[in-house]
């Protein structure tokens, strides 16, 4: 069985994860894409000679009789209409993150899913699939580090666009730490509180750049999270827990070590494609194949982009209080409960 995928939104990310279902994986493929933009739903198909149908809108595409999954790509505040669209239709959605921009969009979305009575969305915070973050995570499950008492983290971009505004370090950027540590240490937040260093001189007027949030969990861990999107040097992902017993840190990126000039070096990043290759690759194979195996996807769910939703409002309200601010999170509705996620 191949799934027959459409995809609304065929920009930076869209293309990359149309080149690796067409291309690299297995058991999916491009029957149907839309985009607002037009132009650039016709250039995708005509450059990645693809046997899709270009579709006037979201609601079109899904509405095809031969698309099984839809995978959302447009910008985040696109993407709840075109979820609701997709579950509306009992059609599977892989949604990029966020799931949806606001907790209110994310609980809409959750009522929709269980109304519909399985599970039909998978969100892309691909992390959970990389494989640092899993030793990680073996490692913590394991009690080889003990109980974990802090973290510290960075999440470096070398440079944004002038379109990237304050929020955005929470909501498009943290929002990745936000899913991930919480899941490492399987525990969730209780309150965040940000603060804004001295500020980079590349960063634009309107941005303020770099910020350190701190959240705490319901157990006490604290967490010291560095956002730094125009740090120049690389796109750079930093990780350590920090336990009783010892301390467990994030891989860093492989690459040949040098000695060349004076200088014993090795490579850095640049790009967030490049990072996170083998992740994107195994969230949308995995996405694929426990489909087919149990009719129902089995990566990060609605919930889980509920909870990020819920955590980057009280960061972004922090943003401007000042203040530490708490994350309310309501009950996990039982029918989450039954999805034993990666
Ligand atoms: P992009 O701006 O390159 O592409 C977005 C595309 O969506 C554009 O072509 C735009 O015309 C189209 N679009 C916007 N609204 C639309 C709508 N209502 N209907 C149809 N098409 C629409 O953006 P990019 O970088 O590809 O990001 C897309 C999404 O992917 C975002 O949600 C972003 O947060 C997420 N993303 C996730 C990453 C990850 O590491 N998981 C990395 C980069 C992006
Ligand atoms: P992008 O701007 O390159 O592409 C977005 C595309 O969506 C554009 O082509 C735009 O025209 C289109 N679009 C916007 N609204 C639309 C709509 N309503 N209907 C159809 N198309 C619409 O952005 P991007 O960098 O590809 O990011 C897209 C999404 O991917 C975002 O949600 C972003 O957060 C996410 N993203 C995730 C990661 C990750 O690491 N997981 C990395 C980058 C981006
Ligand atoms: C982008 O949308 C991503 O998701 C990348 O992973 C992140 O590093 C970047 O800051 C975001 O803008």
């Amino acid at each position: 069985m191949t799934i027959r995928f459409g995809v609304i939104g065929t920009g930076a990310i869209g293309r990359e994860h149309i080149k690796r279902i067409q291309s690299k994986l297995s058991g999916g493929e491009i029957v149907a894409v839309t985009d607002v933009n037009q132009a650039s739903a016709k250039d995708v198909v005509e450059s990645f000679e693809l046997d899709a149908a270009v579709y006037p809108d979201d609601k079109a595409l899904i509405a095809a009789e031969n698309v099984d999954a839809v995978l959302v790509t447009s910008w985040g505040p696109a993407h709840e209409a075109s979820v609701l669209a997709a579950i509306e239709a009992g059609k599977y959605v892989f949604v990029e993150k966020p799931l949806a921009t606001t907790a209110e969009g994310c609980m809409k979305i959750v009522e929709a899913e269980m109304k519909h009575g399985k599970r039909l969305v998978q969100v892309g915070f691909m992390r959970r699939y990389d494989s640092g973050y899993v030793q990680l995570k073996e490692a913590i499950d394991n009690n080889f580090i003990g109980e974990p008492l802090m973290i510290r983290c960075a999440h470096r971009n070398p440079e944004v666009g002038e379109n990237y505004t304050t929020d955005m370090a929470i909501h498009d950027t943290l929002i990745h730490e936000i899913d991930v540590l919480h899941w490492l240490v399987n525990d969730d937040y209780k309150t965040v509180q940000v603060t804004y260093p001295k500020k980079s001189k590349h960063a634009l007027e309107h941005l303020k750049d770099p910020q350190i949030v701190t959240l705490e969990t319901n157990g006490g861990i604290v967490i010291n999270a560095e956002i730094f999107v125009n740090c120049k040097y690389g796109y750079d992902i930093q990780c350590e827990v920090i336990g009783d017993e010892g301390i467990v840190s994030l891989p860093e990126f492989q690459s040949i070590s040098f000695r060349k000039n004076g200088t014993f070096g090795t490579n850095v990043l640049n790009d967030w494609k490049d990072r996170f290759i083998d992740a994107y690759d195994k969230e949308l194979q995995d996405f694929m194949d426990s489909i087919k195996k149990t009719g129902e996807p089995n990566g990060p769910t609605s919930w889980d982009g509920y909870i990020a939703a819920v955590t980057a409002d009280a960061a972004i309200k922090a943003q401007n209080s000042g203040e530490k601010e708490v994350v309310s999170l309501v009950e996990k509705p039982d029918f989450y409960n039954q999805y034993q996620t990666i």
